[in-house]
């Protein structure tokens, strides 16, 4: 018999091959032992890429954009100690985000520990709390199983992240491969872990079509779950069905195309026909969107203190969360839809026909975009936010890949922008943690994953220089996309607030940055292709010059600093004690009124 003697790094890969990895994303340190046998055919047969950053923090944010690209899970590897503590801020966003990754990572030796060797940070409590597993294999024989549990609890139930440590003398030890507990963690992918959520409550689900089809005024807020269990053709079918508006939430974001007679844009009260519309809705039903402070904790102005709640989501603890629930669904929201599409035809015996409420919406969101249209047509220097967004909507493809990233600029990129599919506009955070600075490794991993396609990052400009460095990963690694810096000069989201909270004399007071400062300039210091923009006419001619520059491209374009979003007077808010209080329905009005001044 052939015994063969492979060591724990080798073990690792050959567990990350069978469960399908293609791609590392990675900072060397004492995990290089693992890039070792990425292509070594005895461990991946068919390889694995190796894109290695400049900093950690990158590493799991284009993990983070992986699965969103691709809908596989990203895996990450960095070094043990420092390494891992710059790696951590990436992973509360997927925490937040539902979004599975797995970071091996290594650490000290197990024979040094407590002994202050190089690079001990004990990091496994910091991780805990952001992390659905975070611990160490003790044992080479096992790195396998360990490998694959980390997948099995990434990718199931509510997705999310998990940090594998393993000590360095586990992962240099040899070990015998044809040991059994070795053999038996190489079973096929699909019966190491489960690929399909569970289905609802019969019951519980034709009470919710019931009640859906009795409404007068229903609306679906389309979250992160529809997205991410694939929905999107089972939502559209029921919502034709039962003639429902569509709005979507977190990265729900593009679940139904924007010329469908029943998309609403986003379900919030931020703006956009949300605003008007949303609190007015006597029944929602809610798939796979956590009921958070985005959403002002499931009260006015989001939801109606009225309204009737259903609630479809696959962690059983979040249905009730902050607002009590008519009708709570476990369920995979694919599952949950399947079923009520079966319910549905059953109880409509001829077509549905738009209902006044449905032509109020449509009549809405015609407003909203004449509105956009508007601004997007403004001819002024400094450059109108809106004009950049529209341009950039305007260029970019349908089938292209927009990522925002940023403060204010984010706002109007989420509310300007049209998703066209599933997964083709996302952020670098999810209407809960707005983590800053993901864009430009998000849209590595995206190019990497599509690179065909125009992938285009929209960003402040504060939030570029957080991992804008990254750009010299993209060329390495010939990954052009285009950055797009909304310049104002600012780190504008603060700046603007501090003025609408206290007074003009604290605009920027702590959040201003230079206007010396040249992002173009910065681009070909990467040995990439930067162009500099004031003028609103020359933003599509430089979109085009960079696209086909072919390299990993900066526009800086000067925006005018001085133009609020919704989210600058909604700060004011949070200074109010009298928001503190238990006043709901008070502070709705108050929020409700300063949005009105807006307009
Ligand atoms: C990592 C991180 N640090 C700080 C903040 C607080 N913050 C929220 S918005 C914002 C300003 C962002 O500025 P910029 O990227 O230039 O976008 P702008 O608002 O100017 O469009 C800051 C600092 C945050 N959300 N995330
Ligand atoms: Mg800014």
């Amino acid at each position: 018999m052939i015994i063969i003697i492979q060591n724990g790094a080798q073990l690792i890969v050959k567990a990350l091959s069978n469960q399908g990895v293609k791609v590392l994303w990675t900072l060397c340190g004492d995990n290089d032992l693992i890039y070792n046998y990425c292509h070594d055919q005895s461990c991946a047969e068919t390889g694995i890429d190796i894109i290695d950053f400049r900093h950690e923090q990158a590493t799991g944010h284009a993990a983070m954009g992986y699965y969103l690209a691709t809908g596989k899970v990203g895996v990450c590897s960095v070094q043990s100690g420092p390494g891992i503590t710059d790696l951590f801020p990436s992973i509360p966003i997927a925490w937040d985000a539902s979004i599975p990754i797995v970071s091996i990572c290594t650490s000290t030796p197990m024979m040094n520990f407590e002994k202050l060797a190089a690079n001990e940070i004990d990091v496994v409590p910091s991780f805990r709390p952001v992390t659905k597993w975070a611990g160490y294999c003790y044992e080479t024989a096992r790195l396998p199983e360990y490998v694959n549990m980390a997948f099995r609890i990434a990718s199931t139930g509510r997705p999310g992240p998990v940090l594998l440590l393993v000590p360095f003398d586990v992962m240099v030890k040899e070990c015998d491969d044809e040991l059994a507990i070795v053999q038996q963690a190489f079973k096929p992918v699909k019966k190491l872990r489960a690929f399909h959520g569970p289905y609802g409550n019969e019951k519980m689900v034709t009470q919710a079509v019931d009640l859906l089809l009795k409404a007068e005024r229903p609306i679906i807020m389309a979250g992160t779950g529809t997205n991410f269990s694939g929905a999107s053709k089972e939502l559209v079918e029921f919502a034709e069905l039962a003639q429902i508006p569509v709005g979507m939430w977190g990265y729900g974001l593009g679940v139904i195309h924007p010329d469908h007679p029943l998309y609403f844009g986003l379900a919030s009260p931020l703006d956009g026909p949300g605003t008007s519309m949303l609190h007015k809705a006597d029944v929602i039903l809610i798939l796979g969107a956590r009921i958070t402070e985005m959403m002002n904790f499931g009260y006015m102005p989001c939801f109606n203190d009225d309204a009737k709640l259903i609630q479809v989501d696959i962690k059983a603890e979040e249905i009730g969360r902050n607002r009590a629930i008519d009708v709570p669904i476990v369920a995979d929201v694919k599952g949950a839809l399947t079923q009520m599409i079966k319910i549905a035809k059953t109880k409509i015996n001829s077509l549905r026909s738009e209902s006044p409420w449905v032509k109020n919406v449509q009549a809405e969101v015609k407003k909203f975009y004449d509105r956009l249209e508007k601004d997007g047509s403004n001819d002024k220097v400094p450059i109108h936010p809106q004009r950049l967004v529209k341009e950039i909507g305007d260029f970019m493809p349908e089938d292209g890949f927009i990522i925002l990233d940023g403060g204010d600029t984010t706002v109007w990129g989420l509310t300007g922008l049209k998703p066209y599919f599933p997964k083709s506009l996302y952020f670098s955070g999810s209407f809960g943690i707005q983590h800053l600075g993901g864009g430009v490794p998000i849209a590595i991993a995206t190019k990497y994953s599509h690179p065909e396609k125009k992938v285009l990052v929209l960003t402040g400009d504060g939030s570029f220089l957080f991992n804008g460095k990254e750009i010299d990963t993209a060329r390495r690694h010939d990954l052009p996309f285009v950055v797009v810096i909304s310049n104002d000069r600012l780190w504008g989201m603060v700046a603007r607030s501090q003025k609408v909270a206290h007074g003009r004399k604290f605009f920027g007071v702590g959040s201003s940055l230079s206007d010396e400062t040249r992002y173009d300039k910065y681009a070909e210091a990467f040995n990439c292709y930067g162009e500099l923009v004031v003028d609103p006419n020359e933003i599509r001619p430089a979109l085009k010059r960079a696209f086909d520059s072919g390299l990993p491209a900066i526009i800086d374009v000067r925006t005018n600093p001085k133009i609020n979003t919704v989210m600058d007077y909604m700060a004011k808010e949070a200074y109010n004690p009298k928001t503190w209080k238990r006043e709901v329905k008070k502070k709705a009005e108050e929020v409700v009124e300063v949005i009105t001044v807006k307009k």
